[in-house]
């Protein structure tokens, strides 16, 4: 079964890799605005993980340089289990104002990330 997860884990991964969105291009100005904007974020993830993928195409997509967290690890783990509540990914770390917020779900992630980092009108 894990032999099986990880052959359909690598598969995922190239067929990513092949069909990369493509990156975002935004203005030196616009680039460094996000870049401020999401030193505030962090997703937690499995490199494999179908919906991590989906996570990051959508950030691709738009130009977002957002840390990526390894879930696996012992330490990164325990702090989502803690913090957050559960042990799932993807999860998107989101502090604010002094604030930590989690939020589970890959739709949902990708519905913030669209509403707060929507492409400005004349971009
Ligand atoms: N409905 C969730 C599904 C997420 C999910 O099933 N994630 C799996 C990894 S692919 C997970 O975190 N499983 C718990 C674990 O591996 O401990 C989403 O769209 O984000």
């Amino acid at each position: 079964m894990r032999a099986l997860r990880w052959v359909i884990g690598r598969g995922i991964l190239g067929l990513n890799a092949v069909f990369a969105p493509k990156k975002a291009q935004h203005s030196t100005e616009r680039q460094a605005w996000l870049d401020q904007q999401t030193l505030s974020l962090a997703l937690y993830e499995y490199e494999a993980c179908p919906f991590c993928v989906k996570v990051r195409r959508t950030m691709r997509r738009q130009g977002l340089n957002i840390k990526t967290i390894n879930a696996k690890q012992a330490e990164h783990k325990t702090a989502l289990a803690e913090q957050g509540g559960k042990v799932q990914v993807p999860c998107l770390r989101i502090e604010e104002n002094q604030q930590v917020q989690w939020l589970y779900e890959s739709k949902s992630i990708i519905q913030y990330l669209e509403q707060r980092f929507a492409a400005p009108v004349n971009a």
